[in-house]
């Protein structure tokens, strides 16, 4: 029998809108057509990114990951007592289990937008820490974050909000501002924000990392078409598109797209058909890459300062620990 009390999940937020379908179908019917990289991260999708995480082009989770088991204790020590640990996109929540025995948080919430996997992730960490407060929220904090209530239920333990693996990339710079922004709101006097962030590097390694010799990261783009299929009731046929990457390095970023084979229409839905001639792009992502400067600049901007960093020898890769 299951001793365990199942960790406590708040899925108020989630089930897709109509005004998120309109929103994707309105991407869809732009000249330029795009697909929010959120539908990315359905159950396959999930695992996908797992695996591109473990790629040999794919250098940031490893990057980030020895920044982190090097610089854990000078990390700690410069977070609060007692805090409120909160994984913005936890996934797994194999990157928390790592800070839990250093920090001994006061409780634990991960919050991410895939709800089963957030579930079956927390129930992990609760068996791993019997004593520790989990609890999942099921959200779209890209959209919406707004965990004001949940943190008020402790006022004296202070929120440290972790977000690594650079996801602040996948945001365009004005709406990252407004995202950490938001997330300043949550911070009261005491509270801290730990992100990572890729840094600008060549573009061979920058593009090797977006589109991998084993084609991961291509299946991982193309599944994003068998997601819109369920949530518009399309009916794209992915064989009938190639996946392409490439930096740009005016907007310092990398961009994945989905290029057309052949001309060819695709139904969105009932009432709504899309026509896409040859080598027509969807656009499916950003990655924006900073200089440690440009991202320090950015946390500025948004109203938090960054007193300590860490980078790995190369400097390819940066944590950066910031505060209101
Ligand atoms: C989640 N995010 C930080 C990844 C990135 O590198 O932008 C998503 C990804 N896309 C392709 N590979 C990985």
């Amino acid at each position: 029998s299951l001793a365990l009390e199942l960790p406590r999940l708040e899925t108020a937020l989630r089930l897709p809108t109509q005004d998120e379908r309109q929103q994707l179908l309105h991407g869809l019917l732009q000249p330029q057509a795009r697909i929010d990289s959120k539908y990315f991260y359905d159950d396959l999708g999930c695992e996908l990114f797992t695996n591109i995480c473990q790629l040999d082009e794919y250098y940031p989770t490893r990057t980030e990951a020895r920044i982190f088991a090097e610089n854990r204790d000078a990390i700690a020590a410069q977070l609060p007592r007692n805090l409120q640990w909160i994984d913005l996109g936890c996934g797994d929540c194999g990157k928390t289990l790592q800070w839990l025995n250093v920090l001994q948080p006061a409780r634990v919430i991960g919050v991410d937008i895939a709800g089963e996997f957030l579930q079956s992730s927390m129930i992990a960490v609760a068996q791993q820490h019997p004593q520790l407060e989990c609890i999942g929220v099921v959200n779209d904090f890209t959209q919406h974050l707004d965990l004001h209530d949940l943190l008020a239920e402790r006022p004296g333990n202070p929120p440290v909000f972790f977000y690594p693996g650079s996801s602040i990339g996948n945001f365009e710079p004005r709406a990252a501002m407004r995202f950490l922004r938001r997330i300043r709101a949550h911070c009261g006097e005491h509270g801290r924000l730990l992100i990572g962030a890729d840094l600008i590097k060549p573009k061979a390694i920058l593009e090797a990392a977006y589109d991998d010799a084993r084609g991961v990261t291509a299946a991982f783009n193309l599944n994003v078409l068998n997601v819109v299929n369920r949530e518009l009731d399309a009916d794209f046929q992915p064989e009938r598109f190639r996946h392409f990457a490439h930096f740009d390095a005016a907007h310092r970023r990398v961009e994945m797209h989905l290029v057309a084979k052949e001309k060819h229409s695709v139904s969105l839905g009932r009432h709504t058909r899309r026509y896409f001639g040859t080598d027509e792009h969807i656009l499916t992502e950003y990655s924006h890459k900073y200089s440690l400067d440009e991202f320090r600049a950015l946390l500025a901007a948004s109203g938090l300062r960054c007193n300590h960093y860490w980078t790995d020898p190369q400097d390819w890769f940066g944590v950066f620990l910031a505060e209101p």
